[in-house]
């Protein structure tokens, strides 16, 4: 049993919430997903108090260090996901990340980055066989 954080967009757009949601319960059938909330659908991108936004930093920074791998849906844009996937690589953490590639054109800086394990797709379906072969490992 692995301990995974996953990483979605919350303020950069929540249009794939319900990927998110999807990709979570399939990766909690044998593993732990630290980062349940990105798919929490109530979770709006709006709201936010400094206080609160110091807690969550503190939270996700101290899970990315304690997570086995980080799996990042990224077809919407996030400045956040950005910072998570360089946080995980300056920690030595492998890096899976999917896009949609009918609908997004992902950054160089994830494409160029050599250290990322990139996996384009154009059916939501394709996912979890990938997921599966990964999470094995
Ligand atoms: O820049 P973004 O908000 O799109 O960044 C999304 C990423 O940052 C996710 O992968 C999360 O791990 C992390 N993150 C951003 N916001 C939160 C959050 N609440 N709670 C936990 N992790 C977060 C945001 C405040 C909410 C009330 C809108």
């Amino acid at each position: 049993m692995k301990n995974i954080f996953f990483s979605g967009s919350i303020r950069g757009g929540r249009a794939d919430a319900e990927l998110y949601k999807r990709i979570i319960k399939y990766i909690q059938k044998e593993h732990v997903v630290l980062t349940e909330h990105v798919g929490d659908l109530s979770l709006s991108k709006t709201e936010g108090l400094k206080d609160r936004d110091v807690a969550i930093y503190e939270q996700d920074t101290a899970w990315l260090r304690e997570s086995d791998l980080v799996i990042a849906e990224c077809t919407t844009p996030s400045l956040g996901v950005g910072y998570e996937l360089a946080y995980a690589e300056a920690h030595s953490i492998p890096v899976h990340i999917f896009y949609n590639k009918i609908r997004a054109n992902l950054s160089a800086m994830l494409t160029g980055d050599k250290y990322f394990h990139i996996h384009p797709y154009s059916n939501e379906e394709e996912i979890f066989p990938l997921l599966d072969s990964i999470l094995q490992d």
